[in-house]
């Protein structure tokens, strides 16, 4: 299983996507994610220019080793270019593991612990009654949790709203740009966006009564003190959890909010380390840790955080949207099977193209994804299908508030 040859597949398929691809001398081929939207390039330097020799002629099924060589074996480490181009490697070489012995990565992590994993959509709306559609739409497949955004009713009135390259409404997320709106303004208001997650919340607590979980991600825009009032007010609504409402450096924020508030906080996409979850995890901070698997070095680091979240009644809630590729999805729904501590998981539709790459063994359907028992990560790639959506350079849009200045993303 000695590694021959590391390789890197960049393919725009909507979204532009960057898979590891590692060969043994044996012909034995592990595919991995490694995308970090709007940092493709630098990602895929990372890895041709820097990592790849390192591997050349090392034993495949040493896994943890080739991970602690990348990681703190070549001296610069951290942060999410390097993390990712990790996580690719990580998940290439269980995907390996798992094709060699042919068995599911799950089975290597202890084997299955539940039949199916419940998953959440995202769902948006310019106003509370489109959202509530999207939500009754969804609900006839089957789902009960959602992630909702909306347009504050001040953002709607500009003259701007209906012409947003920086927002796909029916996806309810904030997407790429190309360069020619790289500096289209995108105006960010804290206090409308306050005042009206609090109505919309309610509104849909009314309309839709205990029938559907929520989710709110406010995405690191609050201060500790904005989010903990924010927490305090939307405790009547029962919310799954508040995604995200302070940056992560702001540790001492999250007390504040627990100081204040029942309402339960999911945390962890802008992660990278299992330091940067420690303190969190351990003085129970949080109560659904969101890493994403594919910024988080992959299927290890991944693994050995759920297992230390475990002993503080932490849930795992895996970061899951369509900018990280089906690849990242096997590899987390690989890990959510194998623990106890599985809470809920993120979930997107694939578009046709991205259906003609990547053949995963994931199965969605009323609510629940079921994931069956190919070998490895289970997810076939179609390269040739891959070669024919050539790299796309988009960038990722940016917050101005209402006098001009960056506001966090
Ligand atoms: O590119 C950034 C996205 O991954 C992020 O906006 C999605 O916050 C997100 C989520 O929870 O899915
Ligand atoms: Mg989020």
């Amino acid at each position: 299983m000695q590694i021959r040859k590391v390789e890197t597949i960049l393919t725009c398929p909507g979204r532009n996507y960057l898979i590891v691809k590692i060969t043994t001398e044996d012909g034995i081929i592990g595919y991995g994610d490694a995308t970090l939207n709007g940092r493709e390039m630098a990602v895929k330097a990372a890895l041709e220019e820097h990592l790849a020799k390192y591997l050349i002629g090392l034993d495949a099924g040493r896994i943890t080793d080739i991970w602690e060589l990348v990681y703190r074996g070549t001296y610069w480490r951290g942060g999410p270019v390097l993390m990712t181009a990790l996580a690719g490697i990580d998940m290439a070489l269980w995907d390996i593991k798992g094709k060699r012995y042919q068995i599911p990565v799950y089975q290597m992590l202890g084997g299955k612990c539940r039949d199916r994993l419940r998953a959440y959509y995202h769902v948006h709306g310019h106003t509370r009654e489109a959202l509530a559609e999207r939500i009754r739409q969804r609900m006839a497949d089957g789902c009960t949790c959602f992630r909702y955004s909306f347009d504050t009713k001040d953002s709607r009135k500009e003259d701007q709203y209906f012409n947003q390259p920086h927002q796909d409404i029916s996806l309810g997320k904030r997407i790429e740009v190309t360069e020619e709106n790289i500096k289209m303004p995108e105006v960010w208001d804290t206090g409308e966006y306050c005042r009206d997650l609090i109505a919309v919340t309610a509104y849909l607590r009314d309309t839709f009564g205990s029938k559907i979980d929520l989710i709110h991600d406010s995405h690191e825009r609050f201060t500790p003190i904005q989010a903990a009032a924010a927490a305090k007010r939307l405790e009547p609504y029962h919310l799954m959890f508040l995604e995200d409402p302070v940056e992560p450096v702001y540790t001492e924020g999250l007390e504040l909010i627990r100081h204040h508030s029942v309402t339960p906080i999911g945390m962890g996409e802008l992660y990278n380390s299992i330091k940067d979850c420690l303190i969190p995890i351990e003085k129970h901070l949080i109560d659904y840790l969101r890493i994403d698997i594919s910024h988080y070095g992959g299927i290890t680091p991944s693994w050995k955080t759920a297992v230390m979240a475990e002993q503080h009644a932490v849930r795992i809630a895996f970061h899951g949207p369509s900018d990280i590729s089906p690849l990242a999805h096997a590899a987390l729904a690989h890990v959510d099977f194998a623990i106890p501590n599985f809470g809920i998981q993120e979930w997107v539709d694939y578009n046709e193209e991205l259906n003609r790459i990547f053949h995963t063994d994931l199965h969605y359907a009323d609510g629940y994804i079921t994931l069956g028992d190919r070998p490895g990560l289970g997810v076939e790639v179609d390269e040739e299908a891959a070669k024919e959506y050539a790299y796309q350079s988009k960038f990722l849009p940016v917050l101005r508030d209402r006098e001009g200045a960056v506001h966090n993303w």
